[in-house]
C-alpha cells in the first residue's frame, strides 16, 4: 500500500485530495514537524530537503519501491500512475502543466510567504508584508479570470491542476485578509471542488491531522516553533 508521509499544509491537502480522486488505498505517517521529525535521518533519506510531503509507493515504476517527494511530482506520478487527470490530448496536457507549474512555483510560495510575514514576522516587516499580499492579491485576480474564462484551470476536465490550487486557494485568500467576493469564477470553482467527492474522500483525515498538529504548536516551546519557522538562533545567515 502506497504510503502518504504528511503533516499540516496545503502541499499534503493535495496529495489526499487526488488520492480521494484515484481511490488509491494508502496509509497516513504523520510527521511531526514541531518535533522536527522532519530533520530525522529516516526522513531526511525520504526527502533531501526535509519537507512533507512524500509519497512511498511499494509498486514503483520497476516493481519495487519508489519514493516521490514534492506536491506537484507527487501529483504528476500518481497520474501517471493511473493515466487520469493529466488532460487527454497534448494540448489539454500542456495547458494542465502550465497551471501546475504556475502553481508550484509561484501561488504556493507567494501565499505561504504572505502568511508568514502576516503571522510569524515581528512588527517591522511592512515591506515583506506588503510585498508578498500584493503577489497574493495578483495571483487571486489571475486564478480568478482564468476561472471566469474556463470551467477548469485546464480548460473543459478537471485535472491535477486543479487538485494543486484548490488546497491554496480555499481558506488562505481569507486567511490574508484578501475577500473573494469580487472573484467570481474563483468563488464558483471553490464551491464545485469543496463538494467534490474525491476531497471529500479524506477530508477528515486532515482535519485529524490539523487537530493533532494543533495540539503540538500549543506544547511547543518557543526554540521548538522557532527551530519550525528556521528563525531565532536558527537563522542561517
Ligand atoms: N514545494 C514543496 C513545499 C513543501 C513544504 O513547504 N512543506 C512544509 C509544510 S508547511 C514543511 O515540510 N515544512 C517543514 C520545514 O520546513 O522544516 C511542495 O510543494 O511539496
Amino acid at each position: 500500500m502506497l504510503e502518504l508521509h504528511a503533516a499540516t499544509t496545503p502541499n499534503t491537502l493535495k496529495v489526499l485530495y487526488m488520492l480521494g480522486e484515484t481511490q488509491l488505498p494508502f496509509r497516513l505517517r504523520r510527521v511531526r514537524l514541531y518535533r522536527h521529525e522532519q530533520f530525522s535521518p529516516a526522513f531526511r533519506a525520504l526527502h533531501p530537503h526535509a519537507k512533507v510531503p512524500v509519497i512511498v509507493d511499494p509498486e514503483g515504476p520497476g516493481g519495487g519501491p519508489h519514493t516521490v517527494f514534492e506536491s506537484g511530482a507527487i501529483l504528476l506520478y500518481l497520474a501517471g500512475k493511473t493515466g487520469r487527470l493529466l488532460g487527454e490530448t497534448p494540448a489539454a496536457r500542456s495547458t494542465v502543466l502550465q497551471w501546475l507549474i504556475l502553481q508550484v512555483s509561484t501561488l504556493g510560495p507567494m501565499l505561504g510567504q504572505a502568511a508568514h510575514f502576516g503571522r510569524a514576522a515581528p512588527a517591522g516587516n511592512d515591506y515583506g508584508r506588503r510585498r508578498y499580499l500584493s503577489e497574493a492579491v495578483r495571483l487571486c485576480e489571475t486564478f480568478d479570470a482564468r476561472l471566469r474564462a474556463a470551467r477548469f484551470l485546464g480548460g473543459d476536465d478537471f485535472s491535477i491542476a486543479d487538485i494543486a490550487a484548490f488546497p491554496w486557494l480555499w481558506k488562505h485568500p481569507g486567511m490574508l485578509g484578501i475577500s473573494t467576493a469580487d472573484y467570481p469564477g474563483l468563488r464558483r470553482w471553490i464551491a464545485e471542488n469543496e463538494t467534490r467527492p474525491g476531497f471529500l474522500a479524506h477530508y477528515e483525515d486532515y482535519r485529524e491531522l490539523v487537530r493533532l498538529d494543533r495540539a503540538d504548536r500549543d506544547r511547543a516551546s518557543e526554540d521548538d516553533i522557532d527551530r519550525f519557522l528556521g528563525r531565532g538562533r536558527y537563522w542561517r545567515v
